[in-house]
């Protein structure tokens, strides 16, 4: 057995096995009441989800193994030439709860670089698709095709004790993410680049060779993709794309299928397709401005309208957080390093500036700071990378890292199928006929 996967396993039978005596001791404890408008309102708040790899704080953003992203930005290995974060030493610390050192992240680094080669087959059935179909359906469509390579699904063919399940999900997490990088930059160089495709440099960490692959080898570009598959990775399980890949897995499909299942999910633009949607949001105003100077006050006027049209302010609001989201002001900070003149990185500040006060005079946005997605682009436009129909396939690679190291616990956790209970209206209206009924405020925590 390998190193990484005897550590995991040595972490998580005995927290099974602690799972299993919580749950004798508590299985009936009262945890919380909701209310009829969350049953409509997408279950908002209701705590029905256990996902130990992050933790939201509405207020305070998200917690890696209770780490922000700040002491990530710190305590995470990192090369000598860069000082962002090892996106392996992020797995590391979601898979094992423990930091790890340099040999650690480098250990891992090297598992994937040994399983990243990608069967012919499925850049056969990628080369059959439409170059233009939107990347992150080709992207979906490349991750099932491997899915004829699943150890877990031949594994339950063959007769698996339930005991034994998270094991063959290990193999198949690892190696689907060791092969992410190269599925999704095929798709950026055929779509894009007249399929001029670029071999894979082994001497590069997961990120760098990453975006070598796409076509980009500025030092400073490795560096923002350190930094964007870290941040990007995870945001506790209640998420689409987290809790679809769960959900999916809660049937025994395997990583294939489940991942599949989240890129779909990610794949919306309340979602991870934000971050497509707010470039293009920002460029139609440049365009509809014309020569107009992008004062404040032009883009105050712009805001306004889209929220006139009935429109989303993309990048701006969340279903948890009430503050800026950390994920948004990491990349401010490396922006402020990296490109502080940079034209669109500027016009996100701008933006910044006066969106939340005009979001909050609605009354009815409840959170009216940016997201992870309102800053993104804008980086990425300056490092050359302009085909922002392909931004939220970086997101996937990097969500990737966070829903399996969690698939796997479930399978190790010997998590059950997820069935809620679903009602008719009419159910609900003969409810509140029938009872004398309590009216109480959600909790959001
Ligand atoms: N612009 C305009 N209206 C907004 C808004 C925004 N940025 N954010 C919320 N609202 C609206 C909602 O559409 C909703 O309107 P209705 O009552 O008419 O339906 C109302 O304000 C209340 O919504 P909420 O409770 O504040 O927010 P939700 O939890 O329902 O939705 C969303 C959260 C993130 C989907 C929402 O804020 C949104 O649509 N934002 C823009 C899209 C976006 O940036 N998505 C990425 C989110 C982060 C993420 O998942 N990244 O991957």
């Amino acid at each position: 057995m390998g190193y990484i996967k005897q550590r995991f396993a040595a972490k998580a039978i005995p927290m099974a096995a602690e799972i299993r005596e919580f749950l004798k001791q508590n299985e009936n404890t009262e945890l919380g009441t909701y209310t009829i408008g969350q049953v409509y309102g997408g279950m908002k708040s209701i705590k029905a989800l256990v996902t130990e790899t992050s933790l939201l704080d509405p207020e305070e953003g998200i917690r890696f193994r209770g780490y922000t992203i700040p002491e990530l930005r710190e305590k995470l290995p990192h090369l000598e030439s860069c000082t962002e974060p090892l996106p392996e030493g992020l797995f590391h610390l979601l898979l094992l709860d423990e930091i790890p050192n340099f040999q650690d992240a480098q250990h891992i680094a090297n598992v994937w670089a040994r399983r990243a080669i990608v069967p012919l087959h499925v850049f056969k059935a990628i080369d059959r698709l439409p170059r233009d179909m939107h990347p992150m359906t080709q992207f979906s469509i490349g991750i099932m095709a491997m899915q004829s390579e699943s150890h877990f699904a031949k594994a339950y063919r063959a007769g698996l004790n339930k005991k034994e399940y998270w094991d063959p999900m290990y193999e198949d997490a690892m190696t689907l993410i060791a092969r992410l990088p190269r599925i999704a930059a095929y798709i950026y160089r055929r779509s894009y680049k007249k399929g001029k495709h670029i071999e894979p440099n082994p001497e590069l960490d997961w990120s760098a060779n990453f975006a070598h692959m796409l076509g980009y080898n500025q030092p400073d570009f490795y560096s923002y993709m350190r930094l964007f598959l870290t941040i990007h990775a995870d945001h506790e399980g209640g998420n689409v794309s987290a809790h679809t890949t769960h959900l999916v897995g809660s049937t025994l499909s395997d990583a294939y299928l489940s991942f599949a299942s989240g890129m779909n999910g990610l794949a919306g633009p309340l979602h991870g397709l934000a971050n497509q949607e707010v470039i293009r949001w920002i460029l139609d105003m440049k365009k509809k401005l014309g020569k107009t100077a992008l004062t404040k006050e032009a883009i105050e006027n712009y805001i306004r309208q889209t929220l006139a049209d009935g429109k989303v302010v993309p990048g701006y609001g969340h279903a948890v957080l009430r503050k800026t989201d950390p994920r948004f002001l990491a990349q401010m900070e490396f922006a402020k390093k990296h490109c502080p003149d940079d034209e669109l990185v500027n016009i996100v500040w701008n933006v910044y500036e006066v969106a939340p006060k005009i979001l909050g005079e609605t009354g009815k946005i409840k959170n009216p700071w940016p997201n992870v997605d309102a800053h993104s682009g804008s980086l990425l436009v300056h490092y050359g990378l302009v085909e922002y129909d392909f931004y939220t396939v970086l997101f996937g690679v990097s969500r990737a890292l966070g829903v399996l190291a969690s698939l796997i616990w479930d399978r190790a956790l010997g998590m059950g199928i997820e069935r809620p209970k679903s009602v008719t209206t009419q159910w609900l209206k003969d409810y509140v006929a029938s009872k004398t009924v309590k009216k109480v405020e959600p909790v959001i925590s």
